[in-house]
């Protein structure tokens, strides 16, 4: 069905565009996968929003907007989750040199580009609806930079890596739109980043067990969206409003960040007129110690200082940094 399904999708990427087909959402479609997603049902016991954060925008230079939704006072670290940024960002502002180390980046872009380039020789484009799952490791030093005239949006989240996996060799995962899992039913869209959802599944690895769906709800839709018991998550509202958890709520709007309680799947409902956007994101929590210095997050304050110091002396992970600028 996977292959089936990914044929579909291959022509209309640049706007997400509502096309419909036909998902199957019987249980033996899914026989193959052997992780939690499939065991769950469906809101058996419905996680509702214990904590609503306004992503207050930020701005950061000439042209930069930053709207954060986590690592910011109100919610500092939401294990395994360091930041969730939305930023939209307009040349010549952007993210010049800069080093990273103990945890992934994952790049969404919902609309426009951004053009990366490492110290290990790695650069490239991505565009609206692509993915770059940046396992940073023992460290990456790279740049990102819009590519394009006014403002380029996305989101930006940072996951936590355990503490075995925070000196591991930089990987890459660079998904472009047209090869994302997409499923469509009942005014229900979701783009399946990582994990499962309506029956597809994303082929992106992620080394702290992740899941990240993009939904998009037409008026009067609701949709139903297991999410493994011990996990925590939360959805970010990217564009217009919607009832989350539970119908005695009130409509949260774009750029609110909501925490899930316990339970083992969510429910949300578009009782507006227009389209509801938003990400379910969710994680196997480390429950680690965690010491965060800017772009770098590791489990005690020795590691934080020998990063520091690993950086600044180009080695352990840094080497190519003592000659390498990058080209903006
Ligand atoms: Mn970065």
């Amino acid at each position: 069905m996977r292959a089936i399904t990914h044929r579909f999708l291959q022509s209309n990427c640049s706007i997400i565009p509502a096309t419909l087909f036909c998902v199957t959402r019987n249980m033996s479609s899914r026989a193959n996968h052997d992780d939690d997603f499939i065991n769950v049902g469906f809101s058996s016991t419905p996680r509702l929003v214990v904590k609503k954060v306004l992503a207050k925008p930020q701005h950061e230079g000439d042209g930069a907007v930053v709207r954060r939704g986590i690592g910011r006072p109100e919610l500092k670290y939401f294990d395994p989750f360091v930041m969730l940024d939305e930023f939209s960002v307009s040349p010549p502002a952007g993210f010049p040199d800069h080093p990273h180390r103990g945890f992934e980046t994952v790049t969404y872009m919902l609309q426009g580009a951004f053009a990366h380039q490492d110290f290990a020789g790695h650069k490239g484009i991505i565009r609206t609806g692509d993915v770059q799952w940046m396992t940073a490791g023992r460290g990456i030093i790279h740049s990102e930079m819009p590519a394009g005239e006014g403002p380029q949006w996305g989101l930006q989240l940072w996951i936590n890596l355990s503490s075995i996996d925070k000196m591991i060799e930089p990987r890459y995962q660079e998904v472009p739109c047209e090869d994302i899992m997409r499923a469509e039913e009942d005014g229900v869209e979701v783009r399946v980043i990582a994990g499962e959802a309506m029956g597809v599944r994303s082929p992106v690895y992620t080394r702290t067990p992740t899941m990240y769906l993009d939904f998009t709800l037409k008026p009067g839709a609701q949709m139903q969206q297991s999410i493994p018991e011990t996990w925590n998550s939360f959805v970010y509202v990217i564009d217009g409003e919607g009832l989350f958890g539970s119908l005695n709520t009130s409509p949260v709007s774009a750029h609110h960040l909501l925490v899930l309680g316990p339970g083992d799947g969510l429910t949300v409902w578009n009782k507006s007129s227009r389209k509801l956007r938003f990400a379910v994101i969710g994680g196997q929590p480390l429950n680690e110690p965690v010491v965060q210095y800017g772009p770098f997050v590791m489990n005690s304050q020795a590691e934080i200082d020998q990063a520091i110091e690993d950086y600044q002396f180009s080695k352990n992970g840094f080497e190519k940094a003592k000659y390498w600028r990058s080209e903006n």
